[in-house]
């Protein structure tokens, strides 16, 4: 039931590609002349989709895709068409706050934008001046409005700058900058003809281009191979579902890798000429045979041996896809570096139905403008997390560090402790593990802030809440997007912001100067940035308005070895090729070319615990929102008939899920849809914050419950090794 439920609302994306690129004649009619459409950019999830929002006597009554938008068609999703609840729910936060009970209890008093400022800005001072600005840590999902925190941050003096990334795709991304000297890599889906996706679930689990381009690629007869120890709506739509023991993926495609050498089914000409360290890997594929794999994933030796078969002759339009969410096992990193061999094997790299790199206006010789500020001052201080630390996380990207490490210098002082910490549009006790120790450390900051659109759960346990207005309400600067060809996206205000909320440029600017920082923010408004933005495009905002996104004209898509597959294709590698063995990962102790390690089996009487996404929520930030709480207001614990029965738990029984002495309770699904040994919730539940009135309460919050596992070589989290017990309650 579970899944036809999901399955429909994914079934529903074509159609609403055709309902939205021609709105009904109805709705037609009865809009009066006064209707504005104004272009803008969605921000109810980070893809970020083109919409047209449609305005009429100062409320915005529509949500559209924008048409013009080849790769969504024009369509946006459930959440995307959501906006209007979040832009009129009673929920958001529309003054600014400041605490006057206890940390969580959600009690705060209204507060003038000035004195939320002069709130923080003596705290920041008084801590700067007994700690160093070094003390200050600053957490965020990058998003358009990111230049004013980073430039707050870096003008402040702190290195201690983190985004999310740890918590989701940082395990694929270090793997691409070690394989290919980049992690800029997409896939033009619609061209493949031969996908294999290791739990990619890309029909509920959105973002509207890729999934449009799958159901393109599928209707043309693309076939699909899709593995996930659940079924969800991607097993249902893929060619082939294969159901893997959870974790053991790596298996999978290291036996890919090992028939394809064997049987002479990769592009010699193309690994010669643009891979190097083959010799090491096909040495090292040698033992994982089809027969090995099989009992290590459960599945067939049959049936990937002709998984294996099936893509190497489809080459070079067969891709295996690196996925998104990695934070998942301590084998994931090796997993995607094995994804990435069997794409170089397929030697599907820069051409049609491949991998491409992402080619942004940099590559045109070009780059948006910006607005003018003096030079930071240096940073004194190492970072608190040792991300590109030799001997530390020396493969982590300083611009997101270890998002995990907070609670540790705040809890251990080691190696200093933050004292402040402000939380833009990014919710840590709901994304993070080990929430009970994420609390422990925002009750002992001297400082903690959220800027957020509702009180989030950090949101109920900070300082200071800064409410920002919504993408609807607000103008943000100017968004690159790279893809075979770089364009640019404008996100324009749509009606004025509600309450006494207030977009980023004007919040950071405002705080900067109550700081003492204020020359760092030397604009008047956001036009001004955008025109800077644009000046070297000698491009007007009005003029950018009118289709919402613009492409340089000598930008053309591009597929460097489309008609030349000897073409140069310049890597960032030391070798300058794509490194199936990695001198560099060798240098820094860690395994160079491919290895198995198999993840640990439950111990007696556990699950293994594993999440996902569901279709109309995005992460944790939309639970709360009136219509997608509607469509699914909690999540429920999925387990198997065989230990359900063991257990004597029936569906729709209360269960506690317990492990390490920390409880969750919430409602048991009986289905065989999930295996037997493992356990799944969507994310997202749990959740705590007063302010979130309609969510809060509900639901099984995994974050609640598990460890901080970090995997060694990404710095990436590690949430799909934690075992639970489950008992009816
Ligand atoms: N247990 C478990 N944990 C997970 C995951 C999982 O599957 N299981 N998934 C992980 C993944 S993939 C990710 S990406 C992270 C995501 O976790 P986060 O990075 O925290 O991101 P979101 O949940 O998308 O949103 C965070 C906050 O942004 C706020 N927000 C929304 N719009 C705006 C805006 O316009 N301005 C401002 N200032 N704030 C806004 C929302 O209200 C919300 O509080 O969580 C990770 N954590
Ligand atoms: N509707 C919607 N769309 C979203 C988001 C959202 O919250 N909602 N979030 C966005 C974000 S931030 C991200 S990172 C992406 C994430 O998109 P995905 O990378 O697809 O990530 P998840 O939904 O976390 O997990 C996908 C699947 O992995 C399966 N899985 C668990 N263990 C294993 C295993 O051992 N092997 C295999 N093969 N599969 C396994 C789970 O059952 C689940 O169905 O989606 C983005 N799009
Ligand atoms: S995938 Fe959906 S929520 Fe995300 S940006 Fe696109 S329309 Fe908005
Ligand atoms: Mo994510």
């Amino acid at each position: 039931m579970q899944v036809a439920a999901a399955g429909t609302a994914v079934a529903a994306l074509p159609v609403g590609v055709r309902e939205l690129a021609h709105p009904p004649a109805a709705e037609a009619a009865q809009s009066p002349g006064t209707d504005k459409v104004v272009t803008s950019v969605c921000e109810m999830c980070t893809v970020r989709c083109p919409i047209l929002v449609r305005v009429r006597d100062g409320k915005v009554v529509r949500i559209q895709g924008n048409p013009r938008e080849k790769s969504t068609q024009g369509a946006i999703c459930a959440r995307g068409n959501a906006g209007i609840s979040l832009l009129e729910d009673p929920d958001r936060v529309r003054t600014p706050l400041i605490r006057v009970g206890k940390r969580g209890e959600g009690t705060f008093r209204k507060a003038t934008w000035e004195e939320a400022y002069r709130y923080i800005a003596d705290r920041l001072n008084v801590i700067r001046g007994s700690y160093g600005p070094e003390a200050l840590g600053v957490g965020r999902r990058p998003s358009a409005g990111d230049a004013f925190l980073l430039t707050f941050a870096k003008a402040f003096g702190t290195p201690n700058i983190f985004s999310h990334e740890s918590s989701c795709p940082l395990g694929r991304n270090v793997a691409m900058e070690v394989t290919l000297g980049t992690s800029g890599v997409a896939i033009d889906y619609s061209k493949v003809d031969y996908l294999v996706s290791f739990g990619r679930n890309h029909m509920e689990t959105l973002a509207v281009p890729q999934a449009q381009g799958i159901v393109v690629g599928l209707s043309r007869g693309a076939r699909l191979v899709y593995l996930d120890p659940r079924r969800s709506p991607t097993s249902t739509a893929a060619t082939t579902w294969l159901q893997p023991l959870p974790g053991t993926d790596l298996a999978f495609a290291l036996a890919m890798l090992q028939v394809m050498i064997a049987e002479n089914l990769y592009d010699q000409a193309f690994v010669k000429r643009y891979t190097m360290g083959f010799e090491q890997l096909a040495a090292a594929v040698l033992t994982y045979t089809p027969e090995w794999a099989a009992t290590e994933t459960g599945i067939p030796a049959g049936t990937i041996r002709q998984v294996a078969r099936d893509f190497g002759t489809a080459r070079p339009r067969s891709v295996a896809d690196f996925g998104w969410f990695t934070s998942t096992y301590l084998n994931d990193f090796q997993l995607r570096r094995a994804i990435l061999a069997l794409n170089a094997l397929a030697g599907n790299l820069e051409v049609p139905g491949g991998m491409f790199l992402l080619k942004g206006l940099k590559g045109y010789g070009t780059e948006l403008g910006d607005w003018k500020k003096p030079a930071f001052p240096a940073v004194k201080a190492g970072r608190v997390d040792g991300a590109g630390v030799a001997g530390r996380f020396p493969l982590v990207p300083v611009k997101d560090g270890l998002c995990q490490a907070l609670p540790e210098s705040v809890l251990t002082g080691k190696p200093y402790p933050l004292k402040a910490y402000i939380a833009h549009r990014f919710d840590p006790l709901a994304a993070i593990p080990d929430q009970p120790r994420t609390i422990e450390a925002f009750k002992k900051l001297d400082l903690l802030v959220s800027v957020d659109v509702y009180m989030s759960d950090t949101g109920a346990y900070a300082d200071v809440i800064l409410p920002e207005c919504t993408y609807l309400e607000r103008t943000d600067p100017v968004m690159e997007a790279s893809g075979l060809a770089p364009k640019i996206r404008y996100r324009q205000q749509a009606v004025p912001p509600q309450g006494n909320t207030r977009p980023s440029w004007q919040i950071y600017k405002e705080l900067a100067e109550a700081t003492g920082l204020g020359e760092y923010f030397a604009y008047r408004d956001i036009d001004e940035i955008v025109t800077a933005q644009l000046a070297p495009f000698g491009l007007t905002a009005a003029k950018l308005a009118e289709s919402g996104q613009w492409t340089p004209p000598t930008a053309k898509p591009t597929y460097l070895r489309k008609t030349d597959p000897t073409a140069p294709v310049k890597l960032k590698t030391a070798s300058g090729k794509i490194e199936l063995y990695s001198a560099e990962l060798a240098k820094m102790g860690f395994e160079p070319a491919l290895a198995y390690t198999a993840p640990p089996a439950p111990p007696e009487g556990t699950f293994r615990m594993i999440q996902g996404k569901c279709a109309v929520h995005t992460n944790s930030a939309t639970q709360n929102i009136p219509v997608l709480h509607e469509l699914r207001p909690s999540n429920e614990l999925w387990i198997h008939p065989v230990p359900a029965g063991r257990l004597g738990i029936k569906d729709g029984d209360s269960v506690i899920v317990r492990t390490a002495g920390r409880e969750q309770r919430g409602l048991a699904k009986v289905t065989r849809d999930i295996l037997e040994g493992t356990v799944f919730t969507y994310h997202g539940w749990g959740r705590t914050s007063p302010g979130l009135t309609r969510v809060k309460g509900k639901g099984i919050g995994f974050n609640a419950l598990m460890p901080v596992i970090t995997d060694p070589v990404s710095g990436s989290l590690v949430m799909r090794e934690t075992f639970v017990e489950v008992v009816k309650s």
